[in-house]
């Protein structure tokens, strides 16, 4: 009966403490560095699968979010918009195999902490609470932006997650980290001189490159006119294109402190996106390296 007992604490994580978590978090930042992958560095793709095992909410039905880690089911690993993402997934069950008291959905959301933080970026408070459940609450495809439209559409999809304008353009400021890969989104190459640096250089290249349609044989992208070296997706440039969104970019190109601040707010809210409340126990914390 204690065995019992103790499985259904586990399961709930009533037993484990922020010091528990802490030991989590330090295994993640522990294997971030890949020598050989894509520019050393898992942070990238980690930030991506926590976005996109949350960004599935809708808040006028309160489905989807982080709360039940649905993309470990088929139909949503198999979401377009999610190719790729197998390479964090399989990443993250190491860490699940030492760790295996911990729901899939707090790992990947720590996961995305983790990489932010790790990267540079600035602290995301965070705790656990997010239950591992069923292939039922698997949400329809279509609910991640796609990056081939530009802003009517980013509204759509963001303001159904519950964010404004301004949340909009701070956690597009992800994309200073990572790249583009052909063979999972058809698109290629980074948005900034630095992928593994989380900072505030995608504003201040938004602001201030010129960018040009890049002329090749794959999906209408952009390139900066000078290095031919970075990219931009039309969803990126729909931020300058549109008066609402490009006030933003011009704050957050100027002022990296209030990038960080009002990212790590979004972020942060991005996370618990259909959690109930009464699943956490308390106030978020803010974790860390020593
Ligand atoms: Fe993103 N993103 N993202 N993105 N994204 C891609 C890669 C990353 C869109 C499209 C793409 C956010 C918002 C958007 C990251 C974080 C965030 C890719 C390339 C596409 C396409 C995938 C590939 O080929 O590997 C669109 C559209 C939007 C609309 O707003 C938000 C919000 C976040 C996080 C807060 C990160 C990080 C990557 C890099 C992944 C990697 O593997 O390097």
């Amino acid at each position: 009966a204690r065995g019992v007992a103790a499985a259904a604490e586990g399961k709930l994580g009533l037993r484990h403490s922020q010091q528990d978590y802490q030991k989590v978090y330090d295994a993640i930042a522990e294997k971030l560095e890949q020598e050989g992958y894509d520019d050393g560095s898992l942070a990238p793709v980690l930030v991506r699968l926590a976005w996109h095992s949350s960004g599935t909410y809708n808040k006028e039905d309160n489905t989807g979010g982080s709360n039940y880690a649905t993309m470990r089911f088929k139909p949503e690993a198999e979401h377009g918009a999610n190719n790729g993402l197998n390479i964090a997934r399989d990443h993250m069950q190491k860490i699940k195999d030492a760790f295996p008291w911990i729901s899939y959905g707090d790992l990947w959301t720590l996961g995305g902490v983790v990489a932010v933080q790790e990267s540079g970026g600035p602290t995301v408070p965070w705790r656990p609470g997010r239950i591992d459940g069923f292939e039922h609450h698997v949400t329809p495809d279509g609910r991640l932006p796609d990056a081939a439209q530009a802003q009517d559409h980013l509204r759509f999809i963001f303001y159904r997650m519950g964010f404004n304008d301004q949340e909009i353009v701070a956690l597009s400021g992800a994309h200073a980290l990572g790249r583009c890969h052909t063979d999972r989104s058809g698109f290629e190459g980074p948005w900034t001189f630095s992928p593994v640096t989380f900072s505030n250089q995608y504003f201040t290249l938004l602001q201030d490159e010129p960018w040009q349609w890049r002329k090749w044989k794959g999906p209408a992208q952009y390139e900066d006119k000078k290095t031919k070296s970075l990219m931009m997706l039309p969803t990126d440039m729909a931020l300058v294109k549109d008066k609402s969104f490009k006030k933003f970019v011009d704050i957050y190109a100027k002022d990296e402190d209030a990038f960080f601040k009002d990212f790590s707010k979004a972020f942060a809210k991005l996370l618990e996106l259909g959690v109930p409340t009464s699943q956490f126990a308390g106030d978020a914390w803010k974790m860390g390296s020593e």
